[in-house]
Protein backbone atom coordinates (compact mmCIF):
# COMPACT_ATOMS: atom_id res chain seq x y z
CA UNK A 1 0.00 0.00 0.00
CA UNK A 2 2.82 2.33 1.11
CA UNK A 3 6.73 2.37 2.17
CA UNK A 4 7.43 4.47 5.12
CA UNK A 5 10.80 5.41 5.57
CA UNK A 6 11.16 6.55 9.36
CA UNK A 7 14.31 8.54 10.50
CA UNK A 8 14.48 7.59 14.58
CA UNK A 9 13.02 4.67 16.79
CA UNK A 10 9.91 7.74 17.82
CA UNK A 11 8.66 7.64 14.24
CA UNK A 12 8.46 3.90 13.52
CA UNK A 13 6.66 3.91 17.00
CA UNK A 14 4.52 6.65 15.81
CA UNK A 15 3.91 4.66 11.93
CA UNK A 16 3.54 1.32 14.11
CA UNK A 17 0.55 3.34 16.51
CA UNK A 18 -1.28 4.65 13.41
CA UNK A 19 -1.11 0.90 12.20
CA UNK A 20 -2.07 -0.97 15.01
CA UNK A 21 -5.15 1.58 15.16
CA UNK A 22 -5.99 0.92 11.65
CA UNK A 23 -5.73 -2.52 11.22
CA UNK A 24 -2.70 -2.45 8.65
CA UNK A 25 -0.14 -4.90 8.57
CA UNK A 26 3.74 -3.50 8.65
CA UNK A 27 6.69 -5.68 6.55
CA UNK A 28 9.72 -4.51 8.01
CA UNK A 29 12.52 -4.26 5.39
CA UNK A 30 16.26 -3.49 5.63
CA UNK A 31 18.39 -4.37 2.59
CA UNK A 32 15.71 -7.14 1.00
CA UNK A 33 18.91 -9.65 0.40
CA UNK A 34 17.29 -12.67 2.29
CA UNK A 35 15.97 -15.76 0.00
CA UNK A 36 12.92 -16.99 1.80
CA UNK A 37 10.55 -14.00 1.19
CA UNK A 38 10.60 -12.79 4.30
CA UNK A 39 9.83 -8.68 2.92
CA UNK A 40 7.53 -9.95 0.14
CA UNK A 41 3.86 -7.63 0.90
CA UNK A 42 0.78 -7.94 0.24
CA UNK A 43 -1.21 -5.43 -1.35
CA UNK A 44 -3.24 -4.51 2.20
CA UNK A 45 0.41 -4.19 3.94
CA UNK A 46 2.61 -0.89 4.24
CA UNK A 47 6.47 -1.67 4.11
CA UNK A 48 8.60 -0.25 6.72
CA UNK A 49 12.22 0.38 5.27
CA UNK A 50 15.06 1.22 7.81
CA UNK A 51 17.61 2.65 5.73
CA UNK A 52 17.11 6.18 6.98
CA UNK A 53 18.20 4.80 10.29
CA UNK A 54 21.63 3.55 9.16
CA UNK A 55 23.98 5.65 11.97
CA UNK A 56 26.46 4.33 13.56
CA UNK A 57 26.12 5.69 17.16
CA UNK A 58 29.54 4.89 18.90
CA UNK A 59 32.59 2.32 19.12
CA UNK A 60 33.59 1.50 22.26
CA UNK A 61 37.05 0.46 21.85
CA UNK A 62 37.59 -0.28 25.41
CA UNK A 63 34.21 -2.32 26.45
CA UNK A 64 34.65 -3.77 22.67
CA UNK A 65 31.64 -2.96 21.22
CA UNK A 66 29.25 -0.70 18.45
CA UNK A 67 26.18 0.67 19.11
CA UNK A 68 23.98 1.01 15.86
CA UNK A 69 21.29 2.01 14.16
CA UNK A 70 19.49 -0.97 12.59
CA UNK A 71 19.54 0.14 8.93
CA UNK A 72 23.49 0.33 8.95
CA UNK A 73 24.66 -2.03 6.77
CA UNK A 74 27.03 -4.89 7.28
CA UNK A 75 29.38 -3.72 5.99
CA UNK A 76 29.44 0.14 7.65
CA UNK A 77 29.84 -1.51 10.34
CA UNK A 78 32.20 -4.00 9.84
CA UNK A 79 34.46 -0.69 8.74
CA UNK A 80 33.55 1.47 11.80
CA UNK A 81 34.78 -1.41 13.84
CA UNK A 82 38.08 -1.92 11.69
CA UNK A 83 38.72 1.62 11.95
CA UNK A 84 38.67 1.22 15.79
CA UNK A 85 41.19 -1.74 15.98
CA UNK A 86 38.62 -4.13 15.95
CA UNK A 87 36.41 -6.61 13.95
CA UNK A 88 32.45 -6.97 13.30
CA UNK A 89 32.02 -10.52 12.81
CA UNK A 90 29.11 -11.28 11.21
CA UNK A 91 29.78 -11.65 6.90
CA UNK A 92 28.30 -12.98 4.08
CA UNK A 93 28.58 -12.11 0.18
CA UNK A 94 25.80 -9.49 0.06
CA UNK A 95 27.49 -7.12 2.97
CA UNK A 96 27.45 -4.00 0.85
CA UNK A 97 23.36 -4.39 1.08
CA UNK A 98 22.16 -6.19 3.78
CA UNK A 99 21.55 -4.09 7.01
CA UNK A 100 22.45 -5.48 10.65
CA UNK A 101 18.55 -5.18 11.76
CA UNK A 102 17.84 -7.75 9.17
CA UNK A 103 20.94 -9.75 10.04
CA UNK A 104 19.37 -10.05 13.74
CA UNK A 105 15.88 -10.38 12.67
CA UNK A 106 16.75 -13.59 10.77
CA UNK A 107 20.15 -14.27 13.09
CA UNK A 108 21.88 -14.81 9.72
CA UNK A 109 24.71 -16.77 10.07
CA UNK A 110 27.72 -16.55 6.96
CA UNK A 111 30.99 -17.38 6.60
CA UNK A 112 32.60 -17.38 9.38
CA UNK A 113 30.22 -18.78 11.62
CA UNK A 114 32.82 -21.61 12.63
CA UNK A 115 34.82 -19.02 14.35
CA UNK A 116 32.75 -16.26 15.97
CA UNK A 117 29.29 -18.15 16.17
CA UNK A 118 25.97 -16.57 14.51
CA UNK A 119 24.39 -13.22 14.41
CA UNK A 120 22.91 -14.01 17.41
CA UNK A 121 25.94 -14.26 19.78
CA UNK A 122 27.09 -10.86 18.57
CA UNK A 123 24.15 -9.30 19.94
CA UNK A 124 24.27 -7.72 23.62
CA UNK A 125 21.49 -5.49 23.11
CA UNK A 126 18.66 -4.37 21.27
CA UNK A 127 15.54 -1.58 21.18
CA UNK A 128 12.98 -2.55 19.35
CA UNK A 129 9.08 -1.14 18.57
CA UNK A 130 6.36 -3.46 19.41
CA UNK A 131 3.16 -4.39 17.90
CA UNK A 132 1.09 -1.53 19.69
CA UNK A 133 4.14 1.17 19.32
CA UNK A 134 5.60 0.98 22.46
CA UNK A 135 9.52 0.79 22.73
CA UNK A 136 11.76 -1.75 24.41
CA UNK A 137 14.52 -0.54 25.35
CA UNK A 138 17.06 -3.39 26.02
CA UNK A 139 20.70 -1.13 24.65
CA UNK A 140 22.88 -3.69 27.18
CA UNK A 141 26.44 -3.31 27.11
CA UNK A 142 27.06 -6.00 29.18
CA UNK A 143 27.66 -9.65 28.90
CA UNK A 144 26.01 -10.50 32.53
CA UNK A 145 22.07 -9.88 32.84
CA UNK A 146 20.51 -13.12 34.70
CA UNK A 147 17.39 -10.68 36.15
CA UNK A 148 15.03 -13.17 34.10
CA UNK A 149 14.04 -14.16 30.53
CA UNK A 150 16.14 -12.98 27.65
CA UNK A 151 13.97 -11.28 26.01
CA UNK A 152 16.33 -10.08 23.36
CA UNK A 153 16.69 -13.55 22.37
CA UNK A 154 13.45 -14.01 21.41
CA UNK A 155 13.51 -11.29 19.35
CA UNK A 156 16.45 -12.42 17.48
CA UNK A 157 15.53 -14.49 14.60
CA UNK A 158 12.36 -13.47 15.06
CA UNK A 159 11.76 -12.12 11.08
CA UNK A 160 9.84 -8.98 12.53
CA UNK A 161 6.81 -11.39 13.97
CA UNK A 162 7.60 -10.18 17.92
CA UNK A 163 8.69 -6.47 17.15
CA UNK A 164 10.90 -4.08 14.66
CA UNK A 165 14.22 -3.82 15.61
CA UNK A 166 15.47 -0.23 15.61
CA UNK A 167 19.06 -0.33 17.70
CA UNK A 168 21.38 -2.55 18.24
CA UNK A 169 24.57 -3.18 20.69
CA UNK A 170 27.02 -5.54 18.71
CA UNK A 171 29.90 -7.11 20.59
CA UNK A 172 33.12 -6.21 18.77
CA UNK A 173 36.40 -8.88 18.99
CA UNK A 174 40.35 -8.09 18.28
CA UNK A 175 40.98 -7.75 14.90
CA UNK A 176 43.57 -10.70 13.46
CA UNK A 177 46.49 -9.05 12.24
CA UNK A 178 46.99 -11.86 9.73
CA UNK A 179 44.40 -13.52 7.63
CA UNK A 180 45.16 -16.37 5.23
CA UNK A 181 43.26 -18.53 3.06
CA UNK A 182 43.91 -21.58 0.54
CA UNK A 183 41.34 -23.60 -1.53
CA UNK A 184 42.02 -27.48 -2.09
CA UNK A 185 40.98 -30.67 -3.75
CA UNK A 186 39.87 -33.54 -1.91
CA UNK A 187 41.71 -36.07 -3.72
CA UNK A 188 38.48 -38.05 -2.10
CA UNK A 189 35.12 -36.94 -0.65
CA UNK A 190 35.57 -39.26 1.96
CA UNK A 191 38.54 -36.99 3.12
CA UNK A 192 36.19 -34.09 4.15
CA UNK A 193 36.38 -34.71 7.88
CA UNK A 194 39.79 -35.40 7.87
CA UNK A 195 40.64 -32.07 6.12
CA UNK A 196 38.63 -30.54 8.93
CA UNK A 197 39.91 -32.37 11.73
CA UNK A 198 43.55 -31.38 10.55
CA UNK A 199 42.56 -28.02 10.02
CA UNK A 200 40.82 -27.75 13.48
CA UNK A 201 43.66 -29.33 15.62
CA UNK A 202 46.46 -27.38 13.64
CA UNK A 203 44.41 -24.07 13.53
CA UNK A 204 42.88 -24.62 17.08
CA UNK A 205 40.30 -21.23 17.27
CA UNK A 206 42.01 -19.82 14.37
CA UNK A 207 39.94 -21.68 11.86
CA UNK A 208 37.30 -18.67 10.95
CA UNK A 209 36.27 -20.13 7.84
CA UNK A 210 35.87 -23.95 6.10
CA UNK A 211 33.60 -23.92 2.90
CA UNK A 212 32.77 -26.68 0.58
CA UNK A 213 32.05 -25.16 -3.17
CA UNK A 214 31.21 -27.98 -6.06
CA UNK A 215 33.14 -27.98 -9.03
CA UNK A 216 29.93 -27.04 -11.33
CA UNK A 217 29.46 -24.03 -9.82
CA UNK A 218 33.28 -23.04 -9.67
CA UNK A 219 33.47 -23.67 -13.78
CA UNK A 220 30.45 -21.46 -14.39
CA UNK A 221 31.96 -18.83 -12.26
CA UNK A 222 35.38 -18.68 -13.79
CA UNK A 223 33.32 -19.14 -17.14
CA UNK A 224 31.13 -16.35 -16.34
CA UNK A 225 33.85 -14.09 -14.31
CA UNK A 226 37.00 -13.26 -16.42
CA UNK A 227 38.27 -11.22 -13.97
CA UNK A 228 38.20 -14.39 -11.46
CA UNK A 229 41.37 -16.51 -12.16
CA UNK A 230 41.44 -19.82 -12.01
CA UNK A 231 43.21 -20.77 -8.88
CA UNK A 232 45.09 -24.14 -10.46
CA UNK A 233 44.88 -26.31 -13.35
CA UNK A 234 43.14 -29.28 -11.56
CA UNK A 235 39.43 -29.42 -11.63
CA UNK A 236 37.86 -31.28 -9.81
CA UNK A 237 33.76 -32.27 -8.22
CA UNK A 238 34.75 -30.42 -4.87
CA UNK A 239 36.82 -28.16 -3.81
CA UNK A 240 37.38 -27.00 0.23
CA UNK A 241 37.69 -23.14 0.97
CA UNK A 242 40.19 -22.55 4.57
CA UNK A 243 40.72 -19.07 6.24
CA UNK A 244 42.66 -18.79 9.30
CA UNK A 245 42.78 -15.61 11.18
CA UNK A 246 44.30 -14.32 14.33
CA UNK A 247 48.00 -13.48 14.99
CA UNK A 248 51.23 -13.92 12.70
CA UNK A 249 51.06 -17.47 13.62
CA UNK A 250 47.97 -18.30 11.05
CA UNK A 251 50.80 -18.61 8.29
CA UNK A 252 52.70 -21.54 9.57
CA UNK A 253 49.57 -23.13 10.54
CA UNK A 254 48.60 -23.00 6.97
CA UNK A 255 51.38 -23.77 5.82
CA UNK A 256 51.30 -26.87 8.42
CA UNK A 257 47.42 -27.89 7.33
CA UNK A 258 48.86 -27.48 3.52
CA UNK A 259 51.86 -29.77 4.03
CA UNK A 260 50.23 -32.15 5.89
CA UNK A 261 47.07 -32.45 3.35
CA UNK A 262 49.48 -33.03 0.80
CA UNK A 263 51.32 -36.00 2.70
CA UNK A 264 48.02 -37.47 4.79
CA UNK A 265 46.98 -37.45 0.66
CA UNK A 266 43.79 -35.35 2.15
CA UNK A 267 44.41 -33.49 -1.04
CA UNK A 268 45.98 -33.41 -4.65
CA UNK A 269 46.03 -29.97 -5.58
CA UNK A 270 45.55 -26.61 -3.95
CA UNK A 271 47.03 -23.00 -3.62
CA UNK A 272 47.61 -20.58 -0.38
CA UNK A 273 46.65 -16.90 -0.94
CA UNK A 274 50.68 -15.43 -1.13
CA UNK A 275 48.81 -12.05 -1.47
CA UNK A 276 45.62 -10.06 -0.25
CA UNK A 277 44.39 -10.17 -4.20
CA UNK A 278 44.76 -13.76 -4.55
CA UNK A 279 42.93 -14.53 -1.06
CA UNK A 280 40.22 -11.69 -2.51
CA UNK A 281 40.11 -13.98 -5.70
CA UNK A 282 39.36 -16.90 -3.83
CA UNK A 283 36.38 -15.48 -1.57
CA UNK A 284 35.52 -14.04 -4.87
CA UNK A 285 35.01 -17.64 -6.49
CA UNK A 286 32.86 -18.57 -3.44
CA UNK A 287 30.85 -15.54 -3.42
CA UNK A 288 29.58 -15.32 -6.97
CA UNK A 289 28.63 -19.45 -6.72
CA UNK A 290 25.50 -18.69 -5.19
CA UNK A 291 24.26 -15.58 -8.18
CA UNK A 292 25.11 -18.20 -10.78
CA UNK A 293 23.24 -20.97 -8.95
CA UNK A 294 19.94 -19.46 -10.55
CA UNK A 295 19.59 -20.92 -13.69
CA UNK A 296 16.63 -20.30 -15.67
CA UNK A 297 14.99 -22.87 -15.15
CA UNK A 298 12.93 -24.52 -11.85
CA UNK A 299 14.34 -25.55 -8.75
CA UNK A 300 14.01 -26.41 -4.98
CA UNK A 301 15.92 -25.28 -2.49
CA UNK A 302 17.09 -26.09 0.87
CA UNK A 303 19.39 -24.20 3.39
CA UNK A 304 20.63 -27.71 5.43
CA UNK A 305 21.69 -28.19 8.73
CA UNK A 306 22.82 -31.84 9.61
CA UNK A 307 25.49 -32.79 12.33
CA UNK A 308 29.12 -32.19 10.58
CA UNK A 309 30.63 -35.05 10.40
CA UNK A 310 27.47 -36.17 8.06
CA UNK A 311 27.34 -34.04 5.87
CA UNK A 312 28.42 -35.67 2.93
CA UNK A 313 26.07 -38.84 3.93
CA UNK A 314 23.61 -36.05 3.59
CA UNK A 315 25.15 -35.39 -0.06
CA UNK A 316 25.06 -38.69 -1.21
CA UNK A 317 21.89 -40.13 0.60
CA UNK A 318 20.19 -36.05 -1.15
CA UNK A 319 21.66 -36.84 -4.53
CA UNK A 320 20.21 -40.80 -4.17
CA UNK A 321 17.01 -39.37 -4.04
CA UNK A 322 17.29 -36.37 -6.67
CA UNK A 323 18.20 -39.72 -8.86
CA UNK A 324 15.45 -41.97 -7.87
CA UNK A 325 13.05 -38.90 -8.78
CA UNK A 326 14.69 -37.84 -11.74
CA UNK A 327 18.13 -38.93 -13.40
CA UNK A 328 18.83 -35.70 -15.03
CA UNK A 329 18.28 -33.64 -12.28
CA UNK A 330 21.36 -31.27 -11.41
CA UNK A 331 22.53 -30.99 -7.94
CA UNK A 332 24.39 -27.99 -6.93
CA UNK A 333 25.41 -27.77 -3.04
CA UNK A 334 28.07 -25.00 -1.34
CA UNK A 335 28.58 -23.77 1.75
CA UNK A 336 29.60 -24.04 5.33
CA UNK A 337 30.46 -27.69 6.27
CA UNK A 338 32.61 -26.24 8.76
CA UNK A 339 29.35 -25.76 10.97
CA UNK A 340 27.43 -28.23 9.23
CA UNK A 341 25.17 -26.26 6.95
CA UNK A 342 25.43 -26.24 3.45
CA UNK A 343 23.10 -24.67 0.84
CA UNK A 344 21.78 -27.28 -1.80
CA UNK A 345 19.97 -26.61 -4.64
CA UNK A 346 18.24 -29.07 -7.17
CA UNK A 347 18.02 -27.55 -10.70
CA UNK A 348 15.12 -29.16 -13.42
CA UNK A 349 17.03 -27.82 -16.57
CA UNK A 350 14.80 -28.77 -19.81
CA UNK A 351 11.80 -29.56 -17.62
CA UNK A 352 8.94 -27.85 -18.14
CA UNK A 353 6.65 -26.17 -15.11
CA UNK A 354 3.91 -29.05 -15.41
CA UNK A 355 6.90 -31.64 -14.49
CA UNK A 356 8.34 -29.41 -12.31
CA UNK A 357 4.67 -29.69 -10.20
CA UNK A 358 4.84 -33.30 -9.64
CA UNK A 359 8.53 -33.47 -9.13
CA UNK A 360 9.58 -30.47 -6.53
CA UNK A 361 6.92 -31.59 -4.45
CA UNK A 362 8.45 -35.02 -4.40
CA UNK A 363 11.99 -34.32 -3.88
CA UNK A 364 10.93 -31.50 -1.16
CA UNK A 365 8.60 -33.91 1.11
CA UNK A 366 11.48 -36.51 0.59
CA UNK A 367 14.74 -34.23 0.90
CA UNK A 368 12.96 -32.91 3.93
CA UNK A 369 12.41 -36.22 5.52
CA UNK A 370 15.66 -37.21 5.27
CA UNK A 371 17.28 -33.96 6.98
CA UNK A 372 14.77 -34.73 9.67
CA UNK A 373 15.85 -37.83 9.80
CA UNK A 374 19.26 -36.79 10.24
CA UNK A 375 17.98 -34.70 13.27
CA UNK A 376 18.83 -31.62 11.01
CA UNK A 377 17.25 -28.35 10.04
CA UNK A 378 15.90 -27.32 6.23
CA UNK A 379 16.68 -23.63 7.07
CA UNK A 380 19.80 -23.29 9.28
CA UNK A 381 20.56 -19.76 8.40
CA UNK A 382 18.40 -18.34 6.09
CA UNK A 383 15.07 -18.59 8.16
CA UNK A 384 11.41 -18.94 7.46
CA UNK A 385 9.83 -16.33 5.37
CA UNK A 386 6.92 -17.40 2.94
CA UNK A 387 9.21 -19.82 1.79
CA UNK A 388 9.55 -22.69 4.42
CA UNK A 389 6.40 -22.04 6.31
CA UNK A 390 4.32 -25.52 5.69
CA UNK A 391 7.86 -27.54 5.66
CA UNK A 392 9.37 -25.97 9.10
CA UNK A 393 5.30 -26.36 10.36
CA UNK A 394 5.50 -30.38 9.04
CA UNK A 395 8.61 -30.91 10.57
CA UNK A 396 8.26 -29.27 14.17
CA UNK A 397 7.12 -31.19 17.18
CA UNK A 398 3.30 -30.57 18.04
CA UNK A 399 4.89 -28.64 21.72
CA UNK A 400 7.26 -26.50 19.65
CA UNK A 401 4.84 -25.04 17.26
CA UNK A 402 2.01 -24.40 19.82
CA UNK A 403 4.26 -22.39 21.74
CA UNK A 404 5.72 -20.29 18.89
CA UNK A 405 1.83 -19.24 17.96
CA UNK A 406 1.34 -18.47 21.31
CA UNK A 407 4.44 -16.33 21.80
CA UNK A 408 3.44 -14.72 18.43
CA UNK A 409 -0.23 -14.21 20.18
CA UNK A 410 0.98 -12.63 23.29
CA UNK A 411 3.70 -10.00 21.07
CA UNK A 412 1.14 -9.17 18.46
CA UNK A 413 -2.33 -10.24 19.21
CA UNK A 414 -3.90 -8.31 16.41
CA UNK A 415 -0.84 -10.21 13.94
CA UNK A 416 0.09 -7.21 11.98
CA UNK A 417 3.50 -7.57 12.34
CA UNK A 418 4.95 -9.44 9.16
CA UNK A 419 1.84 -11.44 8.43
CA UNK A 420 2.21 -14.73 6.47
CA UNK A 421 5.96 -14.72 7.63
CA UNK A 422 7.86 -17.59 9.67
CA UNK A 423 4.34 -18.52 10.81
CA UNK A 424 0.57 -18.85 8.85
CA UNK A 425 -1.08 -15.62 8.78
CA UNK A 426 -3.75 -15.21 11.53
CA UNK A 427 -7.39 -16.43 11.55
C1 LIG B 1 25.76 -18.02 1.10
O1 LIG B 1 26.28 -18.77 1.93
C2 LIG B 1 24.29 -17.69 1.21
O2 LIG B 1 26.42 -17.50 0.18
C3 LIG B 1 23.49 -18.47 0.16
O3 LIG B 1 23.82 -18.00 2.48
C4 LIG B 1 22.23 -17.78 -0.26
O4 LIG B 1 21.44 -19.80 -1.32
C5 LIG B 1 21.42 -18.57 -1.30
O5 LIG B 1 20.73 -17.94 -2.10
ZN1 LIG C 1 25.25 -19.21 3.61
Amino acid sequence: MAVLRPASTEEVSEAVKICAEHGVAIVPQGGNTNVCGMTLASRDAVILNLSRMNQIIEVDREGGTITVEAGATMQAVQEAATEAGLLFAPDWGARGSAQVGGAVATNGGGLNVIGYGTTREQVMGLEAVLADGRIWNGMRHHIKDNSGYDLKQLLIGSEGTLGIITRLVFRLHPAPSHRISMMAVLTSTDRLMDALALARQTAGDQLVAFELMNGLGVELALERYPDLKRPFETRADWYVLIQLAGGPTVTEAMEQIFSDGFEQEIFSDGVLANSIAQERNLWEIREQLIPIQYFDCPFAKWDVSVPVSRIMEYLHRARDIASDVDPELVCYAVGHVGDGNIHYNIFLQGRSEAEAERIIPELIRRIDDLIAEMGGSITAEHGVGTAYIERVRRLKSGVEYELMLKLRELFDPNGILNPGKLLPRKG
